[in-house]
């Protein structure tokens, strides 16, 4: 299983940007909210100083050393004995229900979110498959969590702690639930279940214990952690993305979740990633929301919406939740602009990597989709439609599983070359071929290679070799090469007739949007071996497996054939694109953009107020400085799925929260900037509880 924690790592990065880092929440992409800030990033293989505070007592010293060396410091005793839980407390599921029902979610929603957010019923969002909203879901009610504790048989002597003296209601519990330092919704959640499990029965002890972010890290690698917040920004838009990862995948590992409790989600899941039509997934889904439900391995906590800021003065802006950040080239500014060709971006984030292959963090992805592009991408507004890019179009065999590309012709690379069939087919190979668990390229890898094949070396030694390139070169070359041979074959250029055609493993709903993001990049072969990456043949390509950004040739450099080129990337302190005049298509409208990381919200407000910044990084809590300067405001219409039209704002009252704080009226406004409110974001927290504590 730890094989998968490099996932986890990648997409804590990720989630941290949208979910908790800093104490802010955001809803990522479009409209600028609040951070980006990138938590440590812990490679994996680097040693992880791991700082556990000991707060609790063990027991004296027994006559096995052993046994006291196992004792999980956040569990107390580690016993049912009033002062710890035994790692077996949250296999019961009348405890997992219990917690569920001490949980206030309205506590949550207004003291983090500012009320700009709604409850999760279940573990997708709104609208997607298997989202019923007729379903059972999970309220704050003490009783019903009472009611639950005395369910509970957490000694396992077949008699209920309502009927037990030495049973959970009577004997008590402490434990502690952590945070990492600065992560202001964790400790609110730790904090909502520390005091209605204490209203519920006194002898319910939660203590709260923050830690820095590699201690937390490597506590919850090493599935130490009781009970977590984990959060999740999604990857595309579709079911799967979130139902996965959840219960089979990243998290389903951390929480050591009964291996036939998984077995069950996964015959739903490989049923619901199979299917193309979206009824009969929504049929299959629900029933996977059901199990989760009844089981109760998590609870979703809240959707956030969008609250964020540009200058009055820029158009054009399409604001698609799912963009790494910003799309720069439909933007344009007005005359009233001081600088109308220059588009100024002031966040937190620097970039990772430029390497397609390889970037999994929005601000390296907010570069890709703007220097290079993909076969689709999406249609406007829409999460869930998709329009050819660099594809002209496609076809798709009756049985979903051959899917046919046509290679737009007369595109030009931004340092010269030309695009070819050849040139796609090579990114594909060269992303699958180049994998690891740090890396996005589980996205591509299980479609091509099967479900739950999510790394190249899942074909040759089970996934062994998994983010160990030594070990993967220990292999029999002739394994090796079959390997690459076995993606070549299934990602096939034919550049007479200028197609690409794809191989699927079987069916897969989501392909679309799997290639529709930065990973589905296409890159210029001939560059790409010019300047030192592979070089096509499968007597090589695991020199080149499991790259890290700092090692690749590739993560400073860019050659795509977007509307904008890389001009240069001052590592901390700026990224500057220009426009492509050569351009395939309706070219850029900016001359200019530059994306400056400005960690203090100070500083970036400062340069906002002058007018040296189109959009900014606003944490929740520095909202209230901001939103005085709203002049008018696009309030999302969940009905129509798209922002309203402009409306002028002539009063902002700051002690109102959410949309109240803000009152339309006719007369246009002298303050600067635009509002766009109200859009449901893209990631959600959930708590989760680990079956078996180690
Ligand atoms: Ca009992
Ligand atoms: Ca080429």
């Amino acid at each position: 299983m730890s094989r998968k924690l490099n996932i986890v790592i990648s997409l804590l990065i990720l989630a941290s940007i949208a979910l908790t880092a800093c104490g802010t929440t955001a809803t990522p992409g479009t409209v600028k909210e609040t951070v980006v800030v990138v938590e440590t990033k812990v490679v994996e293989g680097e040693t992880v100083v791991q700082e556990v505070v000991i707060t609790a007592t063990p027991e004296p010293v027994s006559e096995t050393p052993a046994e006291e060396v196992s004792l999980n410091p956040y569990l107390g005793s580690n016993k049912l004995d009033g002062n710890g839980i035994p790692p077996t407390f949250f296999d019961d599921v009348h405890i997992r229900k219990a917690f569920a029902y001490c949980f206030d979610w309205t506590i949550l929603i207004d003291e983090v979110y500012q009320t700009e957010a709604v409850q999760s019923k279940v573990l997708s969002l709104t609208g997607m498959p298997g989202f019923d909203p007729e379903a059972p879901f999970y309220s704050f009610d003490l009783e019903k969590c009472a009611e639950e504790f005395k369910l509970a048989d957490v000694d396992k002597d077949g008699v209920a702690a309502g009927e037990d003296p030495d049973d959970v209601w009577e004997m008590g519990f402490r434990v502690q639930m952590l945070y990492n330092t600065g992560n202001t919704t964790r400790q609110i959640v730790a904090e909502i279940l520390q005091g209605n499990l204490a209203e519920v029965n006194e002898k319910f002890v939660v203590e709260i214990l923050g830690l820095p972010w590699p201690s937390y890290l490597a506590s919850q690698r090493a599935h130490k952690i009781p009970i977590m917040t984990a959060g999740w920004l999604e990857d595309i838009h579709d079911a799967h993305n979130w139902y996965q990862p959840y219960t089979t995948g990243t998290y389903g590992a951390r929480q050591n979740m009964p291996a036939d409790m998984k077995a069950q989600f996964k015959t739903l899941l490989d049923q619901g990633v199979a299917l193309v039509d979206p009824a009969q997934r929504h049929e299959v889904y629900k029933q996977f929301n059901q199990l989760y439900y009844e089981n109760v391995p998590g609870v979703p906590l809240v959707l956030a919406t969008s609250h964020g800021y540009e200058q009055k003065w820029v158009e054009g802006r399409i604001n698609n939740p799912i963009f790494s950040d910003t799309y720069y080239r439909t933007i344009s500014k007005t005359a009233a602009s001081p600088d109308p060709t220059t588009f100024t971006d002031l966040t937190i984030g620097d970039a990772d990597t430029f390497d397609p292959a390889l970037a999994y963090d929005t601000s390296s992805g907010n570069i890709l989709q703007n220097v290079y592009e993909t076969l689709v991408f999406y249609d406007g507004e829409a999460t869930d439609k998709f329009v050819p890019q660099l594809a002209e179009g496609w076809t798709v065999s009756d049985d979903g599983t051959v899917w046919t590309f046509n290679i737009r012709q007369g595109v030009k690379f931004h340092a010269g070359g030309d695009l070819s069939a050849s040139d796609v087919a090579y990114s594909f190979q060269r992303g699958i071929l180049q994998g690891g668990y740090s890396s996005p390229q589980w996205l591509l890898a299980e479609p091509f290679l099967g479900v739950g094949m999510d790394d190249i070396t899942m074909i040759i030694d089970e996934g062994a070799s998994a983010d160990d390139r030594e070990t993967l070169l220990a292999n029999d070359p002739a394994v090796l090469k079959a390997a690459c041979e076995t993606v070549q074959s299934k990602i096939v250029a034919d550049d007479a007739a200028g197609t690409v055609t794809f191989t699927l493993a079987q069916a897969w709903g989501p392909f679309l949007p799997t290639i529709a993001n930065g990973w589905g990049s296409i890159m210029d072969k001939e560059w790409v071996i010019e300047n030192g990456g592979w070089d096509g043949s499968c007597d090589t390509w695991q020199n080149t497996y499991g790259m890290t950004s700092a090692e690749d040739p590739f993560s400073q450099i860019a050659n795509g054939t977007g509307a904008f080129k890389l001009d240069h990337w001052t590592q901390g302190e700026e990224i500057v694109l220009v426009k492509n005049e050569n351009y395939w298509g309706e070219p850029a409208k900016l001359d200019r953009v530059v994306i400056k990381i400005v960690p203090e919200f100070g500083t970036r407000f400062a340069m906002l107020q002058a007018g040296e910044a189109d959009t900014i990084d606003v944490p929740v809590e520095m909202r209230v400085q901001v939103d005085p300067m709203v002049g008018e405001m696009r309030v999302y219409d969940t009905a129509n799925s798209t922002y309203g039209s402009i409306q002028n704002v002539c009063e902002v009252n700051t002690d109102l929260l959410g949309l109240e704080r803000f009152t339309a009226c006719d007369t246009p406004s002298d303050q600067p900037l635009r509002l766009y409110i109200g859009r449901p974001g893209l990631s959600q927290d959930v708590i989760l509880f680990n079956f078996l504590i180690e």
